[in-house]
């Protein structure tokens, strides 16, 4: 399917620095260095059946500040997302309302596809539905089924968690600990007839009512962590350098998807390193479809929030940390773009070649975007104070911002 438009990426003096960033498989936070010169990114779509919320575009946000950083320092960056257009949540969601799974997968991704551009996110070279991905997830379930790594149970097929010695190391969570959050999240490891609990579905045979394909693995539809490693193999291939998510999918989707493609491979590893954003929430509970405490980017563009607020309001955040959205949040944020824009609305001002250093040093210290909020604050502080004389300088500002933090002033 198609993506969204990208907006241009203002050109800056000098060149970024390399990013350093936490990779959850390791533990602690180091540089990832991309091998060549491109760059290569799968960051986790949306599963369509609700609106864009405040959560999303915050895990969103943080991956593209990953590609600016990589961007600044000189890489080209290869980026694919998927959309999980055939899922369990979906096809309730447009049982419970009456409508069309289509209809409402294609609705929502096209009001995600607006949000991301009000937001300026840099758009994937590939955005990839799960329904298109079956071509490839076919002949990649097959591959496991050959090699034993996979398992028949009543027409689903299941990948054997045991397959890969490797199971375990992106998350670091002992069986025990994985158990409870593969049943909280999709998984189901009371089902009778199972080699182990922790096996997860790779396809699930036909089930009355629910859509179904037929191919040379019966007929069905993809689980969900395959759907994942299919388009990221066919797009990127094995060793790309950053998978990314919000924290909740380390568990079971990363964990699962790693082993899925380390065996159908019997190489590693699937990612040179796996990122994960904070969750967002709402009145003490993460934001989330199913719990219904949500605050919506399309809503707020309509109440007529400038999404550069928006994106103010995320940045405002360290992507790692869990935080809350309420409303002081946006007002700080409305307050801050006016004061910038204000700053930056002369023809000169303080030298900016020191703050653009400051951004670009944060950025690259593990997405330190309230950091790089914070350089800005103190140039425009400068301006409002005393000015300066340098021609020219707000407009680097202006550049500064527009690339590395994906506002337009
Ligand atoms: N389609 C799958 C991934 S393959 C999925 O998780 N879809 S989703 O719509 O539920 O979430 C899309 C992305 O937003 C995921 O990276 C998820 O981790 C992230 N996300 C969901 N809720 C929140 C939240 N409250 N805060 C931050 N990120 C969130
Ligand atoms: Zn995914």
């Amino acid at each position: 399917m198609h993506a969204w438009p990208a907006s241009e990426v203002p050109a800056l003096p000098g060149q970024g620095l390399p990013l350093r960033i936490h990779d959850t498989a390791a533990g602690c936070t180091r540089e990832v260095v991309p091998q060549g010169t491109t760059a290569r990114l799968y960051v986790c779509g949306i599963t369509p059946y609700d609106a864009t919320h405040l959560g999303h575009a915050a895990t969103y946000n943080a991956f593209d500040l990953v590609q600016r950083v990589w961007k600044d320092a000189g890489y080209d960056v290869l980026y694919v997302q998927n959309v999980t257009d055939v899922d369990d949540p979906l096809l309730e969601r447009a049982n419970a309302t009456g409508q069309d799974w289509t209809v409402l997968a294609e609705r929502e991704t096209a009001l995600f596809r607006e949000d991301m551009t009000a937001l300026r996110m840099l758009p994937p070279a590939h955005y990839v539905g799960a329904v298109e991905s079956i071509p490839w997830i076919v002949p990649l379930v097959q591959k496991l089924l050959v090699s034993g790594a996979a398992y028949r149970l009543d027409g689903d097929i299941y990948f054997s968690a045991q397959a890969d010695p490797r199971f375990g190391e992106v998350s670091g969570l002992s069986h025990e600990e994985m158990l409870p959050v593969f049943a909280e999240r999709g998984g189901d490891p009371e089902r009778a007839g199972k080699k182990h609990p922790l096996d997860a579905l790779l396809w699930l045979a036909a089930r009355p009512g629910e859509p179904a394909w037929d191919t040379e693995l019966g007929r069905g539809r993809p689980g969900w962590h395959i759907e994942c490693v299919a388009i990221a193999l066919e797009y990127l291939g094995m060793s790309f350098d950053l998978q990314g998510g919000g924290s909740d999918l380390v568990f079971p989707h990363h964990e699962m998807g790693a082993a899925h493609a380390q065996s159908a491979t019997g190489t590693h590893p699937y990612a040179r390193s796996y990122v994960h954003a904070g969750m967002v929430g709402l009145d003490g509970h993460k934001m989330s479809k199913s719990r219904g405490n949500l605050v919506f980017v399309s809503a707020l563009r309509r109440e007529g929030v400038d999404p550069a607020a928006i994106r103010l309001a995320l940045l405002s955040h360290h992507y790692r940390t869990d935080w809350e959205w309420d409303k002081s949040v946006l007002d700080t944020a409305v307050e801050r773009l006016a004061r910038w824009r204000a700053a930056v609305s002369r023809p000169d001002g303080p030298a900016a070649e020191q703050l653009l250093a400051e951004v670009r040093a944060a950025l690259a210290d593990d997405l330190d975007s309230p950091a790089a909020l914070a350089a800005v604050d103190r140039w425009a502080a400068r301006q409002e104070q005393d000015g300066g004389q340098e021609m020219g300088a707000p407009g680097l500002v202006s550049r500064t911002v527009d690339a590395l933090l994906g506002v337009a002033l």
